[in-house]
C-alpha cells in the first residue's frame, strides 16, 4: 500500500459485505454511449470487480441485480420509473432502488452523462462502506458551479509551495506522451466532483500562453474531458509585452484587447471547452493593470471580453498588498476591491483567499466576503499546507475549511454565512466558484503523505456541498482509505478532528499569525525582522513589546474591524467580546490581562503551546495502537511523520516561548518546562532546502 490508489482502493469484500455486493452488482445496464458514460461504466466494472472478485457483465437492459445507468435521452424506459430528474441540473444525479420487470435494480439517473459518472462514484463509496444496498434513495446536486484545483506548478516542474515532489505535468513530453497518471488524476478529481483545473502557477510565465504550451494544455484537456474536468490557465498580465509582440499591456489600449482576443481564439481552437484565465495582478511584484493606472475591473473586463464569445471566464485574484502602502496588510484587498463592486463584467469572478493575510493556521474570514454583493466571489483555499506543517505534519484542513465557510458575515443579517456568499444563494449569483491550491505532485501517494490526501478529499467534498461537515467527511475518507472498521475509523477521525487546532496551538495560538521562519514557512521565526518589506517580517504581525502582544486592528489601531458588518465590528472592538482564538489578531493585549479562563494572557499563551505539543503526543499514542489494523507501509509512514511532527511541535513551542519570554520578562507558569535551549540557539537554526520555496 503506497497510497497511489487514494480513496479509490476498492478492497476485496468479505463475508456478508461480499454477498450483499455480489447480489447488487451482477451487471451494468447502460445505453448512453458517450465517452463520459463509458468511463462511468468502466469505473463501476473496475471497482465492483475488485471488490467482488468478479467483473460485472454489461447488459443492454436492466436485470435482477443490475446497476442501471440512465439518462432521459438514451433511456425512454426511465419515464415509467417513479423518479423526477427536475432540479438535478447538468451535474446532479439520483441513485434509487427501483423495480424493473419485477426485479430489483439500482438506478443511477442523471440528465447528463457527467451526472452518471458522479453517481457511479457515489455508489462505489456506498459499496465500500459495507452497509446495506437494498433501499437506496439519494439525490445530489453540486451547490457551487466551478469546483477547481489551482496548481502552482511551474513549467520547469518545480511546484511553488508544493511538498509532494515535482509537478505531475510533464511539459517536456507533452503533448505526445500522455502518461497514465493523468487519467488517474482525472478519476480521483471526478470522484469528488471537481470539474476544473488551472494547470500553471499564478506567478505565471508568458510562455504558458505560446503555441507549444497551448498544445500541451490541449493534450491534458483531451484526457480530462470525459471526466467532466475543464482546463484553465493562469495568465501573466504582461504576456504580450514579454513575448515581444506589443509595447504595452494597457487594458484600455485597443491593440492590447485585440491581442488577447486573438489569443483567446487561438486557445479555443485547440481547446474548444477551455475554461478561462486565472490572474494574479499587481500582487507581490506581478504586473497588472495598475501599472497603467487602470484598476482591477478594467483589467479583468478586458480579458473577460476576449473570452466571452467562447463562454470562458476570468478568475481575478484579490490577493493584493502593495509594498509602498503603509496601511495594515489585512485591509488592502478590501480597500482595492470593495469600491469596484458592480463594475466587473458578468463572466468575471473575484477569487478571494479565506483570510485577509495568507493561509495562516487560523485567520478570521476575509472581509470581502459579504462586502461585494454585486460580484461573484470565489473562495480560494490552500490545500497544500504551506503554513501548516507541509507534507509531514498531520493537520487535517477539513475543520479549517468548515470554520471559514460557516462564519457569519452578517451581510444580510444573521445567517449570511461565507458558504452562502460562495454558493451564490445570498446575493442570487448563478456563476459561483471555489478553488483549492493543490497539494498534488509526483510522489507515489500524490500529496506528500497519506493524511494529506484527506485535505484534497475534504476540499472536493466541500466544493460540492459547502455545508457538509468536516467530521462526516473525515469519517468517509478514513473508511475509504483504511477500512470501514470502526476500530480504525473512530480513532483516526478523532486524531484528525483536533489536529488543526493542535497546529494552531503549537505555532500561532490565540490569534497570532505569520510568525514562521523565512526558510520556507516551516519552522518558527517570530524574531525575524530583516526582510525587505515590513509585512514580510513576523515582528510586523505579533508586535510583542514590554506591555503585551498582538496587532491592534480596532479604532485605536488599524481599524480593520470597520471592514466587517457592524454586528461583527462591535463585537471585535472589545477584548472581552472578541473570540479568544482570534484575540491577538484584533488586539494588542497586555501580558497580565486576565482571560476568560482566569489565567493571564502570558500564562495562557504558554499553556496553548503546551497543549499543541500534548495533542501531537496523543496522536502518536493513538496511532501506535492502530498497528494491528493498518498495513505496514502506511502505518510506518504515519508513525514516522508523527514522530517528526512532535519534534516540530516542541521546537515551535520552545522557540516561541524563549522568544516571547525575552520580551514579556514574565516567569513561566507553574509546571511549564523551560525551553531546552537559550533563544540564540533557536535563532541560529538554519533549515535545509525547502522544496516549495519560490
Ligand atoms: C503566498 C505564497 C506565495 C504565493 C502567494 C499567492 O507564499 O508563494 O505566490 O501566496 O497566493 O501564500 O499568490
Amino acid at each position: 500500500e503506497d497510497g497511489y490508489d487514494l480513496w479509490l482502493r476498492y478492497p476485496k469484500a468479505e463475508g456478508t459485505a461480499l454477498s450483499t455486493l455480489s447480489s447488487h452488482a451482477t451487471s451494468i445496464a447502460i445505453a448512453a454511449q458517450g465517452d463520459t458514460a463509458k468511463v462511468a461504466r468502466d469505473e463501476l466494472i473496475r471497482g465492483l470487480g475488485k471488490m467482488t472478485g468478479v467483473n460485472p457483465t454489461v447488459a443492454g437492459t436492466p436485470q435482477a441485480g443490475s446497476i442501471w445507468l440512465a439518462t432521459p435521452a438514451t433511456d425512454p424506459a426511465l419515464a415509467s420509473q417513479p423518479v423526477k430528474l427536475d432540479g438535478l441540473g447538468d451535474e446532479g444525479y439520483l441513485i434509487r432502488t427501483v423495480t424493473v420487470n419485477g426485479n430489483p435494480v439500482t438506478l443511477i439517473a442523471a440528465n447528463r452523462e457527467i451526472g452518471l459518472l458522479y453517481g457511479a462514484f457515489h455508489y462505489l463509496r456506498l459499496a465500500q462502506g459495507g452497509g446495506s444496498l437494498d433501499r437506496i434513495d439519494i439525490r445530489s446536486t453540486p451547490k457551487i458551479k466551478l469546483r477547481l484545483l489551482n496548481h502552482w506548478d511551474n513549467l520547469d516542474r518545480t511546484v511553488e509551495r508544493g511538498y509532494a515532489g515535482q509537478s505531475i505535468w510533464d511539459w517536456w513530453r507533452l503533448p505526445e506522451w500522455k502518461g497514465p497518471r493523468y487519467t488517474d488524476y482525472a478519476r480521483a478529481n471526478a470522484s469528488l466532483g471537481i470539474n476544473g483545473t488551472v494547470l500553471n502557477n499564478v506567478n505565471a510565465k508568458p510562455e504558458s500562453l505560446t503555441a507549444p504550451y497551448i498544445a500541451k494544455a490541449a493534450a491534458l484537456a483531451d484526457v480530462f474531458r470525459p471526466y467532466g474536468i475543464k482546463v484553465y490557465l493562469s495568465a501573466r498580465w504582461s504576456t504580450p509585452v514579454e513575448l515581444g509582440e506589443l509595447k504595452t499591456a494597457d487594458p484600455l489600449d485597443p491593440q492590447v484587447a485585440a491581442w488577447w482576443k486573438a489569443k483567446a481564439d487561438e486557445i479555443y481552437k485547440a481547446i474548444p471547452d477551455f475554461g478561462g484565465f486565472l490572474v494574479k495582478a499587481n500582487s507581490e511584484g506581478q504586473p497588472g493593470p495598475q501599472d497603467y493606472k487602470r484598476n482591477h475591473a478594467e483589467g479583468a473586463n478586458m480579458l473577460a471580453a476576449a473570452l466571452k464569445p467562447h463562454g470562458g471566464i476570468v478568475m481575478w485574484r484579490a490577493f493584493v498588498y502593495a509594498h509602498d502602502n503603509p496601511d495594515d496588510r489585512a485591509k488592502q484587498a478590501y480597500a482595492d476591491f470593495k469600491p469596484l463592486d458592480g463594475q466587473f463584467a458578468d463572466n468575471v469572478l473575484v477569487q478571494v483567499k479565506n483570510g485577509a493575510i495568507d493561509f495562516q493556521p487560523r485567520e478570521p474570514f476575509h472581509p470581502l466576503f459579504g462586502a461585494m454583493p454585486k460580484t461573484p466571489l470565489m473562495m480560494e483555499f490552500q490545500i497544500t499546507k504551506e503554513y501548516l506543517g507541509q507534507s509531514t505534519n498531520l493537520t487535517y484542513l477539513g475543520t479549517l475549511f468548515q470554520e471559514t465557510l460557516e462564519s457569519d458575515t452578517y451581510a444580510k443579517g444573521k445567517g449570511s454565512t461565507v458558504a452562502k456568499v460562495i454558493d451564490g444563494s445570498l446575493d442570487g449569483h448563478k456563476l459561483t466558484g471555489i478553488a483549492g491550491v493543490a497539494n498534488i505532485g509526483v510522489d507515489r501517494d500524490w500529496s506528500g503523505s497519506i493524511f494529506n490526501q484527506a485535505d484534497w478529499y475534504a476540499f472536493g467534498r466541500l466544493a460540492w456541498d459547502p455545508e457538509l461537515g468536516a467530521e462526516g467527511i473525515a469519517r468517509e475518507w478514513a473508511a475509504l482509505t483504511f477500512s470501514p472498521d470502526r476500530r480504525i475509523v473512530d480513532p483516526v477521525v478523532r486524531m484528525m478532528m483536533g489536529s488543526r487546532e493542535a497546529a494552531v496551538n503549537y505555532m500561532t495560538p490565540l490569534g497570532l499569525a505569520h510568525i514562521m521562519s523565512v526558510y520556507g514557512h516551516y519552522g518558527p521565526g517570530p524574531w525575524v525582522d530583516t526582510l525587505d518589506r515590513p509585512e514580510w517580517n513576523p515582528v510586523y504581525y505579533h508586535r510583542a513589546d514590554a506591555q503585551g502582544i498582538g496587532f491592534d486592528r480596532t479604532a485605536t489601531g488599524s481599524n480593520a474591524i470597520a471592514q466587517y458588518a457592524p454586528e461583527i465590528a462591535r463585537r471585535l472592538a472589545k477584548v472581552s467580546t472578541t473570540p479568544e482564538n482570534e484575540l491577538l489578531w484584533w488586539h494588542h493585549v497586555g501580558w497580565d490581562q486576565k482571560l476568560s479562563s482566569g489565567e493571564t494572557l502570558w500564562d495562557s499563551l504558554v499553556h496553548h503551546y503546551d497543549q499543541g505539543v500534548a495533542y501531537v503526543q496523543g496522536m502518536r499514542q493513538q496511532w501506535a495502537a492502530l498497528r494491528p489494523y493498518v498495513d505496514a507501509d502506511r502505518f510506518k509512514q504515519t508513525e514516522t511523520f508523527l514522530m517528526m511532527q512532535e519534534q516540530d511541535a516542541r521546537l515551535w513551542r520552545n522557540a516561541c516561548i524563549a522568544y516571547f519570554q525575552s520580551i514579556s520578562k514574565r516567569p513561566l507558569p507553574a509546571g511549564a518546562a523551560a525551553p531546552e535551549h537559550p533563544l540564540e540557539w533557536y535563532k541560529a537554526l538554519k533549515w535545509p532546502y525547502n522544496p516549495g520555496q519560490p
